[in-house]
């Protein structure tokens, strides 16, 4: 049985943010990493964005960017070589939606949508979150994503909120 299905490396996306000491040096760092990921390669990464809090407003303001990565890691491995990441950034456990040090996610895996107990592809929210399309839309302007559409349509229709290039 011959497959069409792609079952070589994808071009998988990560958001990347902070906002606890030194955001911007927690996403530059996080950006070396994610270049050390086994069977993987870091394609391009976005200019570093600020913002405000989306959630609660209690907190710092953000710093984000985002990635692309041709990887033949699985999603699941993937996520898990991520949490490692902000594990190592001293990520604590903290109140939903608070301040961290590190958050990356997986924020599109190549053509794939899933949806399990650890992990949703496409993650939700994005398309709601313009500190997740803008600097995605910087690095895959032509993108479609997966059940959601093209990134322009997206970003045509989420305002700023504040967000600003670095
Ligand atoms: C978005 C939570 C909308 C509630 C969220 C970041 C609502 C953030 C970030 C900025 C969070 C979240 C989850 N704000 N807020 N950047 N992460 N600017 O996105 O990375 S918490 Br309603
Ligand atoms: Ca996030
Ligand atoms: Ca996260």
């Amino acid at each position: 049985m011959y497959s069409t299905k792609n079952k070589g490396p994808v071009t998988a996306y990560i958001g990347l943010g902070s906002n606890l000491d030194n955001p911007v040096q927690h996403v530059q760092t996080a950006l070396d990493e994610l270049r050390q990921l086994p069977d993987s390669r870091l394609i391009s990464c976005s200019s570093l964005y600020r913002s405000p809090p989306m959630g609660p407003a209690d907190q710092p303001d953000y710093i984000n960017a985002a990635a692309a990565l041709e990887t033949s890691l699985n999603p699941h491995r993937l996520l898990t070589e991520l949490q490692s990441i902000e594990q190592q950034h001293g990520r604590k456990r903290e109140r939903r939606w608070g301040a961290r040090t590190l958050d990356l996610d997986l924020l599109v895996y190549g053509e794939s949508q899933l949806s399990d107990e650890e992990l949703t592809v496409p993650h939700p929210g994005l398309a709601e979150r313009a500190f997740v399309l803008y600097p995605l839309q910087e690095i895959a302007n032509t993108l479609m994503i997966p059940g959601l559409g093209a990134i322009q349509s997206l970003v045509a229709e989420c305002p700023l909120n504040g967000l600003e290039k670095l």
